[in-house]
């Protein structure tokens, strides 16, 4: 499950200069095409309420594989989104399109890193695409084949 938080929905709308020129609908085909090739099928989301997110990590506790998180600013605040996490005991990579120990400190503090395997961010939506490399190693890993949606 791919999963993206606040304000993701406009990317490539506004400022450009940090988040790249891609809009999300472009991400969304992007990482669905390499996804597949790595023999895993996304299933893309973005909400920007706090509640969709904790339920979508609960319901892929049942359904995925594994999990790639973009919680945006919620990031910086959302202990339901690390108890969700959690929870969900599944292999985590946590994605930001900017660098964000570039950027203001209160965005240096996440949440989320204490539940995910590991961080990409930095490399722009280029960074989906490196933690779905990732995750289809972490889920060949755990199950063998990786047989259920990432
Ligand atoms: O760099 C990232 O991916 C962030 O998760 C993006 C969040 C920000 O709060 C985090 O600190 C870092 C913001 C997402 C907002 O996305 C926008 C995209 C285009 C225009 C305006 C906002």
């Amino acid at each position: 499950m791919l999963l993206n938080g606040p304000n993701l929905n406009l990317l490539g709308v506004r400022e450009p200069e940090i988040y790249g020129r891609e809009t999300l609908a472009d991400v969304r085909q992007r990482t669905e095409r390499h996804a597949a090739g790595l023999g895993l099928a996304v299933d893309f989301r973005q909400s920007n309420h706090e509640g969709d997110l904790v339920s979508w990590i609960q319901e892929a506790r049942e359904k995925a594989s594994g999990i790639v998180l973009n919680a945006g600013a919620l990031t910086h605040t959302s202990v339901a989104i690390l108890d969700a996490l959690t929870a969900a005991e599944l292999p985590t990579v946590e994605v930001h399109l900017s660098n964000v120990y570039r950027r203001e400190s209160f965005r240096h503090r996440s949440y989320v890193s204490r539940a995910a395997t590991g961080v990409i961010c930095g490399f722009g939506a280029k960074g989906y695409v490196l933690a779905l490399d990732a995750l289809a190693e972490l889920v060949a890993a755990r199950t063998g084949a990786g047989e259920r949606p990432a």
